[in-house]
């Protein structure tokens, strides 16, 4: 008898205890937009206060087939192009394309010197080239120097760097 007694209790609370929530949900309802749940952050993005600057070619892709001449076109994102100055000066996110036809791509904090016919400088802070290809494969590297014709480093970098290939009918 005890324990129906409690069992009934307990359950009678329960009930108690729903009904109370359900009735405070109901309230909350009714009260509609006037009880706004404050807004939850995870929906929106925050943005990327320093993006990681990147290198693209902007008219051919990776394995596309194209006929010499080929006009190569560069891109850049978040960072400055801009042409080599007299004398050599560096600066912070800056610096010109370098473009390294059939031959590896340089590596990071390598300086290449000018007259090496292999890797063209853009040294106006021009973006684009036309080349004659022989028909075959040919890779290329695209790729950021800073001031002083260095390959930029650095874990931001990373992505200043970009080799394709291209094949030429
Ligand atoms: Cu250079």
């Amino acid at each position: 008898m005890n324990k129906l007694h409690d069992a009934l209790h307990l359950s009678s609370r329960s009930f108690l205890l729903l009904a109370l929530v359900l009735l405070t949900s109901f309230a909350a309802a009714c009260a509609g937009g006037a009880v706004d749940t404050p807004a939850s952050d995870d929906s929106a993005e925050a943005p990327e206060e320093y993006p990681m600057p990147e290198v693209f070619f902007a008219n051919i892709e990776d394995g596309g087939t194209y006929s010499s001449p080929v006009e190569i076109i560069f891109e850049v994102e978040n960072f400055n192009i801009v042409p080599i100055e007299d004398p050599l000066v560096v600066r912070e996110g800056e610096g010109h394309y370098h473009l390294a036809v059939d031959v590896p791509c340089a590596d990071a904090g390598e300086i290449i010197v000018a007259g090496n016919p292999s890797y063209i400088h853009f040294g106006t802070g021009n973006d684009r080239i036309e080349m004659q290809f022989e028909p075959g494969e040919h890779t290329l590297c695209l790729q950021v120097a800073d001031g002083e014709h260095r390959v930029i480093n650095g874990p931001r970098y990373s992505n200043l760097t970009k080799e394709i290939s291209i094949t030429i009918e």
